[in-house]
């Protein structure tokens, strides 16, 4: 390849199994190799060091989402699905669909959910704590909630939220390279782009949730009557498995460090700070791409026009650079400043509605749970982009 002479060379497959198992090796080999290495095994250049991944998130300008922020260039190739208005889109076309997401998901829209969402998870704690006590915690607690409070925002109907999180998972592994784990959900791509699109017409959607939000801005002239469905589309694809898995990180997180569960329960208005923490220490989301809109030249490197670029965002989460002792999950670090929401023009649209479900759930857990404890080993869910979990089996102490 030209113009990688004189970078690092990293062969490693880095959405292989044993990379997305164990991301923290690699993450490690990525930040110490340079401030940008060449990935030969797909021919991209990657960042992983907190200062770089923050800078090229920032810089829209050089650095674009409308040629996909997956390893699929759409320049040369076409998506599954027809693109992001927002996520792959760029400036200006980017800006009215962000716009009209940003007013409805305001934390000031949100007030009027948080009752209902804090009865929501005080009910799905008592019922946990109905039974012996150990219970699996990844699809009790950290799939159970987002599901039973989300859709409902969304204003969804009753059928098929079943197929959410397949789709979620189906979309977050599309951002990686045609891999096996592409390949497993292949069969399913029709059935359920099928579902989701269905659910994104007016006429699916109850008259008081985001969804019918979206299609009010559509008629005030906001948003094109052809933008519509797919901002709904985009509350749905984002909007599930990535609160899923990040409330999984918080419960991990609690369960394998029971001295921060103590400092949570005596001052639960940390919560919100546990959940960006959790959020710093385990990137649910890993890695997102770029495209260079010219010949962009960070640290001396030049990244060619049109060429990818792979920002590590766990890896940058936990930059030695950047933050004291980052393997360490500790409620008393400021941890504001972490790239796992993203940051810049991007920055998750959806991320009041992510603190929201977090401080409900683990204020309501913090209330009645003296200690949570793992007892078997957690399963990794392997996907492409998203951190994820196939279970937490915990044991819970309640509160005498
Ligand atoms: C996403 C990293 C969409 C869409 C928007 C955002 C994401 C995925 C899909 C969440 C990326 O607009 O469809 S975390």
């Amino acid at each position: 390849m030209p113009g990688t002479a004189e970078l690092p060379v990293c062969d490693i497959d880095v959405f292989s199994p044993a990379a997305l198992e164990n991301p923290e090796e690699l993450h490690r080999v990525l930040r110490t190799a340079g401030p940008v290495v060449y990935l030969s095994r797909y021919d991209v250049r990657a960042l992983a060091r907190h200062e770089e991944v923050h800078a090229a998130l920032a810089d829209w300008q050089h650095f674009e989402s409308g040629s996909g922020v997956g390893l699929a260039n759409f320049r040369h190739e076409e998506s599954w699905r027809p693109p992001s208005v927002l996520l792959e889109a760029d400036p200006p076309r980017h800006d009215a669909p962000r716009r009209v997401l940003r007013d409805i998901l305001a934390p000031s829209a949100l007030r009027v959910l948080r009752a209902a969402w804090q009865r929501a998870a005080e009910e799905l704690v008592e019922q946990v704590l109905a039974g012996e006590g150990t219970f699996d915690a990844f699809t009790e607690l950290a799939c159970a909630f987002p599901l039973r409070v989300f859709p409902d925002a969304v204003g969804l109907g009753p059928d098929g939220r079943e197929n959410l999180l397949p789709y979620g998972n189906m979309a977050f592994n599309s951002f990686g390279p045609v891999n096996d784990l592409v390949r497993a959900d292949a069969h399913r791509v029709a059935e359920l782009s099928a579902w989701v699109n269905a659910q994104c017409a007016r006429e699916a959607l109850t008259d008081d949730g985001f969804g019918a939000r979206i299609w009010a801005a559509a008629d005030r002239g906001d948003l094109t009557q052809a933008q519509a469905p797919l901002v709904v589309r985009s509350l749905l694809t984002a909007g599930v498995d990535t609160t899923v898995h990040g409330l999984a990180a918080c419960l991990y997180a609690f369960a394998t460090h029971p001295e921060q569960w103590q400092r949570l329960r005596e001052r639960p208005e940390l919560a919100r700070v546990a959940f960006d923490e959790a959020v710093r220490w385990q990137s649910p989301v890993q890695t997102f791409f770029r495209t260079a809109t010219t010949d962009v030249t960070i640290a001396d490197a030049v990244v060619p026009e049109g060429t990818k670029i792979l920002m590590f965002l766990g890896a940058a989460n936990r930059d030695p650079g950047r933050w004291d002792d980052p393997d360490r999950f500790d409620l008393a670090r400021d941890p504001s400043g972490h790239v796992g929401f993203g940051m810049g023009i991007h920055q998750c649209v959806g991320q009041h509605v992510a603190r929201l479900e977090a401080e409900t759930l683990l204020t309501a857990l913090a209330a009645r749970v003296e200690h949570i404890e793992l007892t078997a080993t957690p399963r990794r869910h392997l996907n492409n982009t998203l951190r994820s979990w196939a279970s937490l089996p915990v044991r819970v102490h309640r509160t005498r």
